[in-house]
């Protein structure tokens, strides 16, 4: 007989955290209010041709003003904590100096009132939004950033730390370095590796800083690094292929992983690179600085091969082609690749705790009937993947936690808004959310009705 008893886990082990996550940027809006500077996605979304018919941040889904909404969904949802991002300009307009109350005073608010009803405010403390009078000094490329952003974390620790029990530095700093700085994809859109590889290493100083400064300050609570690493699989048993999917999982993953456990930088990579990477005495020491967690974004699995090095495939591979069933980003639908990854982290590095900080999907929800919308698609990629922790964690691996991306349709980066990854959806117009089919799925998920 079914059961029906209250506290059910749906396989998962008591305590697992169930979350929901978004960033600043994202969702915020209200661009000029209450004193906040611009940042670097401002500048980039208004040259011409960067961002998707040209759209921009300035609204996005008005969260700075519609909180309560927001919060009051995330309590129907029954989850318990909700990772948000801090805006650094909002805190600190030029990127360096005393705090801005009233930019402060928004997320304090947040913060109670998601303790008021039980949801555990997770708080990233840098989600992109570099502010742009540190990006025109040059932005990660610049070693200062990294000890500006020291500051920066302390301020908020101090602001939030009575209230904040888990924290995290960066959010995906690969993307930040990497896409910033050498896809010219991001902000600040450059198309210069070794600029790349030079904020990949103060991007992991401020990291180590921020940490540092949070155990100096005797602040309660847990800190960790959140990273989107990948596993690609090999498009061949070819040799050439496997040591093509080896080498692409490194700079996803080992370049972050190595060098905060400990181990500097992965020795092939410094090898190939290490001349670009400005690290000065005692940095690795202050990266490696101990971390409580480590989260990890997976989205989908790629598949690789051997290709010659260009300027296109610097480390000699390529996406490969596959047959697999797909997102609206074009993305490989692969659930047991998360599996894999949190597999191979668990085997890997010896992490405390790991979480999922971010998994989803985006689908055009178009389909609407009796004011619901129906996005079958991602309730399909939402129990895949929830399944595929249920597999990681009776592999032993230490999940403690999941996050869905994103409570919001928001503003998707380069994509605007032509990519939507909410369980909410968010009228473009009126600004106006409805809970997606998705939506209902997760709560009974976190309620432990997985089936
Ligand atoms: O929307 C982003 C988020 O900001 C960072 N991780 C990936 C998501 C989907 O692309």
């Amino acid at each position: 007989m079914p059961s029906t008893e209250i506290g059910r886990s749906g396989g998962f082990p008591d305590g697992f955290l169930w979350g929901c996550a978004t960033s600043s940027y994202q969702i915020e809006g209200a661009a000029g209010v209450d004193g906040r500077g611009p940042s670097i996605w401002d500048a980039f979304c208004r040259e011409p041709g960067r961002v998707s018919r040209g759209q921009n941040g300035d609204v996005a889904c008005d969260s700075y003003r519609r909180w309560p909404e927001d919060v009051r969904l995330l309590s129907e949802l029954g989850v318990g904590a909700y990772r948000f991002s801090v805006a650094w300009p909002r805190v600190q307009p030029d990127g360096r100096g005393g705090p801005n109350r009233a930019g402060l005073d928004y997320y304090s608010r947040l913060a109670d009132a998601l303790l008021e009803r039980g949801i555990e405010p997770w708080v990233t403390l840098y989600h992109w939004d570099l502010p742009l009078a540190l990006g025109e000094a040059g932005g990660w490329t610049a070693r200062d950033t990294a000890y500006r952003f020291a500051d920066y974390a302390s301020i908020v620790y101090g602001a939030l730390g009575d209230r904040v029990g888990h924290w995290t530095t960066l959010n995906e700093p690969w993307c930040s370095a990497f896409l910033g700085y050498e896809h010219g994809e991001h902000a600040p859109g450059l198309r210069d590796r070794n600029a790349a590889l030079r904020a990949a290493h103060h991007l992991l100083l401020a990291h180590g800083l921020a940490v540092e400064a949070f155990r100096s300050g005797g602040h309660a609570g847990e800190i960790g690094l959140v990273i989107n690493p990948a596993t690609p699989r090999p498009a061949t048993r070819r040799p050439a292929d496997l040591e093509a999917a080896r080498r692409a999982s490194v700079e996803r993953t080992g370049l972050w992983l190595d060098p905060v456990f400990g181990r500097g930088y992965p020795a092939p990579y410094l090898a190939a690179r290490g001349a670009a990477m400005p690290a000065l005495d005692g940095d690795m020491a202050t990266i490696a600085a101990p971390v409580d967690f480590v989260g990890v974004n997976y989205y989908n699995e790629d598949a690789v091969a051997a290709a010659p090095a260009s300027p296109a495939s610097p480390d000699g591979y390529r996406l490969a082609p596959t047959s697999t069933e797909k997102t609206e980003m074009g993305w490989d639908v692969v659930p047991q690749g998360l599996r894999r990854v949190l597999g191979f982290i668990a085997g890997s590095w010896p992490v405390g705790a790991l979480y999922v900080t971010e998994n989803g999907a985006a689908y055009a929800d178009t389909e609407e009937s009796a004011g619901r919308v129906r996005d079958a698609d991602r309730v399909a990629y939402y129990r895949g993947h929830l399944a595929a922790c249920r597999d990681a964690i009776s592999d032993g691996v230490p999940l403690r936690g999941y996050f869905a991306w994103s409570l919001l349709d928001n503003f998707e980066w380069a994509h605007g808004y032509d990519r939507r990854f909410g369980l909410v959806s968010v009228d473009p117009r009126t600004l106006e959310r409805r809970p997606k089919d998705s939506y209902y799925f997760y709560r009974d998920a976190v309620a432990g009705y997985l089936e």
